[in-house]
């Protein structure tokens, strides 16, 4: 909010000044030749080179900060899941530790545009317990997609045969929309799944419901890595 609250301020003054010179100076009825011509000003360069620098610096400082303590890899989670990118859906592997119990997985299936509104209910559905740490591992099985949750704030990219990782603790019960931020081929539009954010029991329960073991790299395909 400061950030937009600073460039609006930039962005009014700016307008304001441009405006006020096409009124002000502008031609007028009898007027003839060039204006008087001015080669430079020095007051003005050293201010419109000092206040952007001093924005920069500022915008650099609080972007670097924040980005260290979101990024800061958290070394005991409360539940880690392997969250795989295929086209054109999501596996979900709850990682044995902490809150999980054992290992489980939920194998996505694509929405499917029908030309009616999407069954919601049919969508990979991604369970976190509230007020609990989460690790969020990301990887492909295919090409490069892109983990989005926009009420989370944070979107990063999938890539096969590396993992990008997010680490966050889900503060309100809800349910949420995700989706693909990376166009991954014909059917990147319907790449849709759900994040519930639910308490701890209703948590496990749903572990319990889910398919035993995770999902390994033999569904992959990635010529790249065939190749190896
Ligand atoms: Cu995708």
């Amino acid at each position: 909010m400061n950030s937009w609250i600073a460039v609006v301020i930039v962005g009014v003054i700016t307008w304001g000044l441009m405006l006020w010179c096409i009124v002000a100076y502008r031609r007028r009825k009898g007027t003839t030749g060039f204006p008087r011509q001015i080669s430079y000003n020095l007051p003005i360069e050293i201010f419109y080179t000092a206040i952007p620098l001093f924005l920069i610096f500022t915008f650099f400082y609080f972007t670097d900060r924040d980005q260290r303590a979101i990024d800061n890899p958290n070394t005991n989670p409360d539940v880690t899941v392997s969250v795989v990118g295929k086209q054109w859906s999501w596996d979900f592997n709850y990682k044995k530790g902490g809150l999980v119990k054992d290992d489980v997985h939920e194998a996505g299936v694509q929405a499917q545009l029908t030309g009616q509104a999407i069954d919601l209910n049919t969508l990979p559905t991604l369970y976190l317990p509230v007020n609990k740490s989460v690790t969020v591992e990301l990887t492909s099985r295919d090409v490069v997609h892109s983990f989005w949750v926009p009420a989370f704030m944070q979107k990063r990219d999938m890539f096969p045969d590396k993992i990008n990782y997010m680490y966050f603790t889900p503060q309100k019960e809800g349910t949420y929309d995700g989706k693909c931020a990376e166009l991954c081929g014909e059917y990147h539009s319907e790449m849709l799944f759900r994040v519930k954010v639910v308490p701890e029991a209703e948590f496990q329960a749903h572990l319990a419901g889910l398919d035993k073991g995770l999902l390994d790299t033999k569904y992959d395909r990635n010529p790249n890595q065939n190749q190896k």
